[in-house]
């Protein structure tokens, strides 16, 4: 399917030295030792098993340094250079997430019990804000269905809403009056959250997350629109109706709960038929927009007796 291993990634790729780097990294850091001991493992084996779609063999990583000096995280800035040193503030460790609602087995679990229980795997995804620029990012994480499995969502669980942490002493705007309402929440409909594309992340580039990226653990959904990606999460719930998360409380006719990637949904503000590729530390020329951001084939079923119109 999408999840590449080192084997795979062309030539082309692997004179990045940031490429190099994720053996090197995995195999001095802490972080390796849980990837190596039984993550990769079962991802190569995945990999081995599903054919690659012909468009993965184009995707390029965008470079580390670009992702992590281009970011959105506006509990602590707007400006997306601001971000790298404000994050630096945020204290993940140690971090732990609450799992409540609609489970067998809420509670609050930390991050170390959750690596242990969760190898970790490699998959390089396309990224595309709303905003209309898209890198490509080797992530690593599992996925949240692993997670979900082992609470046991019941019967009664129809949607997954995610929290981030929310610090307002070290999180400038967060005591500002602003377009969202603190803490950022985000959500899925349960089987959104199952699609075994569905990320949490906890590292890129073979390294753990940079604060900025949202560390120590993020939401990574690839065919929707940024925004669903919440970074720094701290909460899971899960419920009956759906949730009303932060963009969608802030802007409804801008920022829908599906927020599907769709070049034929323009954002009321600009068309959304093609997105600026932050490849190589520049916006390549523009590139058509792939609806589901180019992963049609995987989650297009989800949304079979959709009208993709109204619910953007
Ligand atoms: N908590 C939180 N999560 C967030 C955001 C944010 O401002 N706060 N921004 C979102 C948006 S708009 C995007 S495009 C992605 C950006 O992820 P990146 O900065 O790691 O590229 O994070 C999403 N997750
Ligand atoms: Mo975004």
């Amino acid at each position: 399917m999408l999840i590449k291993t080192k084997k795979e990634i062309p030539a082309s790729e692997i004179t990045a030295p940031e490429v190099f780097k994720i053996r090197r990294t995995l195999l001095k850091s802490g972080l390796a030792a849980l990837s190596l001991g039984n993550g990769l493992i079962p991802a190569i084996a995945e990999a081995i098993e599903k054919p690659t779609p012909a468009n993965a063999d184009k995707l390029q990583p965008t470079p580390l340094k670009f992702i992590q000096n281009y970011t959105n995280y506006y509990e602590f800035s707007y400006n997306k250079e601001d971000t790298t040193h404000l994050a630096q503030k945020l204290t993940i460790d140690p971090w732990s997430v609450e799992i409540s609602g609609a489970v067998e087995k809420p509670g609050i679990y930390h991050l170390e019990d959750l690596l242990q229980q969760n190898p970790l795997q490699e998959r390089v995804y396309r990224f595309r804000c709303v905003e209309a620029w898209a890198m490509v990012i080797p992530w690593l994480g599992f996925p949240l269905a692993d997670l979900l499995k082992r609470v046991k969502p019941t019967s009664k669980a129809r949607f997954v809403e995610f929290t981030s942490v929310l610090k307002p002493e070290v999180m400038p705007n967060a005591n500002t009056k602003s377009m969202l309402v603190w803490p950022y929440q985000e959500a899925l409909r349960i089987d959104e959250a199952m699609h075994p594309l569905t990320l949490l992340a906890t590292g890129m580039y073979g390294e753990s997350l940079a604060k900025q990226n949202g560390a120590p653990l993020r939401l990574v959904v690839p065919w929707k629109y940024g925004f669903k990606s919440i970074k720094a999460i701290v909460k899971i719930h899960l419920s009956e109706n759906q949730p009303i998360s932060s963009w969608t409380h802030a802007a409804p006719d801008e920022y829908g709960f599906y927020a599907n990637v769709n070049p034929d949904v323009s954002h009321p503000r600009w068309s959304q038929r093609s997105e600026r590729v932050l490849a190589s530390g520049f916006f390549t020329p523009r590139k058509q927009t792939e609806l589901f951001n180019g992963y049609a084939e995987q989650v297009a079923s989800l949304y079979a007796n959709m009208d993709l119109k109204r619910y953007f």
